[in-house]
C-alpha cells in the first residue's frame, strides 16, 4: 500500500466485503477509485467518504428497508461525476439507470444529475485540476446517454409547434442544445437540432426552408462566440421575418442582452423557452 493509496482488494478487506463487491461499488461511482496501470486504485480518504455515507444510508433507512425520497436524493450527480471524469462510460450508463431505477424523472436526470455533473467538470477544469481532453470525452460519453434515454423524451399527439435550435459559427457546446432539445419535446414541441457550429449562410437556409417554424433558439456558452450569435440573429430575421429568435446559454446574461444582440427573446433553461413559446403562440 502506497501512502493514502490502496488497491481495490485492500479496499474491500478495509471494508469487510467481497472484492467484486467493491468492483461494484466502483462502477456504479458509490466509491472513488482510479486506474494505472490497468490496477484500480482507492484513496484512503474515499474508503473512508464510503463508510460514512453507507453508515448515513443506513441510519435513514425506514422500516420497508427501501429509501424512498432518501435514494431519489443520493449524490448521483457526484457519482455521475467520477464516472464521467474517469472517462467510464458503461459505469456512468449505471449511474443513470441506477438514478431512474430509484425514481429520478426524465427531466431530473438531465437538470439534476447530468447538468451539475458538467457544471462542476467545468469548475474543475477553470481551476486549473482538471484537463480539457476530460470535457471532450465527459460530452462524449453524456451524448451517449442522451442517446439512449432521449428517445423517452417524445410526446405522442400533436406537436405544440415547430422548433428549430443551433449554436452559431464557432460554438462548439454541443451538450446544452441536445439536452434543451429533449427538454422541449417533452413538453410537445417539435424540435429540430442543427447542432454546433453552423455557419450563417447555413443557418439562414434552414430557416427559410422549414416550413411552419415558430421559432429559433440559439446557444452560446462561451462569451468569444457573442458576436457569431448577432450575425446569427440577424440573419435569422433575413431568413424569415415572422420567425421568433431566442436566445440562450451561459455567455447571454438575460433579456436586455439577448436583444441587444438581435435577439427578440431570452431564456435560461427548457422551461423558461417553453413558458416564451406558450406566450408567442398566443399573440401568432
Ligand atoms: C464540455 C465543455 C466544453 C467542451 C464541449 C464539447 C462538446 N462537443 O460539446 C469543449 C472542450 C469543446 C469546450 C471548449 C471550450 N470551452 Co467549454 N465547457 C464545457 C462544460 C464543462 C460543459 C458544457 C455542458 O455540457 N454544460 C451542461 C449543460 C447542460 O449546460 P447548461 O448551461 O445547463 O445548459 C442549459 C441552459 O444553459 C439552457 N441553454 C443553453 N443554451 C440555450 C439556448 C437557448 C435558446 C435556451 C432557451 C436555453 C439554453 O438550457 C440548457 C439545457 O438545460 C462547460 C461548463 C458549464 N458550466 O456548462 C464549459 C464552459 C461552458 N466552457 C468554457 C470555455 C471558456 C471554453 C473554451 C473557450 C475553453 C478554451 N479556452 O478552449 C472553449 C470554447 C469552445 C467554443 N468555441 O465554443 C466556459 C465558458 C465561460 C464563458 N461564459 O465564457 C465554461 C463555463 C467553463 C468554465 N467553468 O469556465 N468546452
Amino acid at each position: 500500500m502506497i501512502d493514502g493509496v490502496l488497491t481495490l482488494q485492500e479496499a474491500a478487506d478495509e471494508l469487510g466485503v467481497h472484492y467484486m463487491t467493491a468492483y461494484r461499488y466502483v462502477r456504479l461511482g458509490v466509491m472513488e477509485a482510479s486506474k494505472s496501470g490497468g490496477v484500480w486504485q482507492v484513496q484512503r480518504s474515499a474508503v473512508e467518504r464510503f463508510r460514512e455515507e453507507a453508515e448515513a444510508a443506513a441510519a435513514t433507512t425506514g422500516p420497508s428497508g427501501k429509501g424512498g425520497a432518501r435514494n431519489r436524493r443520493a449524490p448521483w450527480s457526484r457519482r455521475l461525476e467520477s464516472r464521467l471524469v474517469a472517462g467510464d462510460a458503461p459505469g456512468s450508463w449505471s449511474v443513470v439507470e441506477a438514478a431512474m431505477a430509484a425514481g429520478s424523472e426524465l427531466d431530473e436526470i438531465y437538470l439534476d444529475v447530468l447538468t451539475p455533473a458538467m457544471v462542476s467538470i467545468g469548475s474543475r477544469w477553470e481551476a486549473g485540476e482538471l484537463d480539457i481532453s476530460i470535457e471532450h470525452r465527459a460530452t462524449g460519453i453524456a451524448m451517449r446517454i442522451l442517446g439512449r434515454i432521449g428517445p423517452r423524451f417524445g410526446r405522442r399527439g400533436r406537436s405544440r409547434g415547430v422548433i428549430a435550435l443551433g449554436a452559431p459559427a464557432g460554438e462548439f457546446h454541443a451538450l446544452p442544445i441536445a439536452m434543451l432539445g429533449d427538454l422541449l419535446r417533452l413538453r410537445g414541441w417539435e424540435v429540430s437540432d442543427f447542432g454546433v457550429d453552423v455557419p450563417t449562410e447555413s443557418l439562414a437556409h434552414v430557416i427559410g426552408q422549414t416550413p411552419d417554424l415558430l421559432a429559433v433558439g440559439l446557444s452560446v456558452m462561451s462569451s468569444e462566440n457573442l458576436e457569431s450569435l448577432a450575425e446569427a440573429c440577424a440573419a435569422a430575421h433575413v431568413a424569415d421575418p415572422d420567425v421568433l429568435v431566442v436566445a440562450g446559454g451561459l455567455a447571454v446574461a438575460d433579456l436586455d442582452h439577448a436583444r441587444a444582440l438581435g435577439a427578440d427573446a431570452y431564456a435560461a433553461s427548457g422551461a423558461e423557452m417553453d413558458e416564451v413559446l406558450t406566450q408567442f403562440v398566443r399573440t401568432v
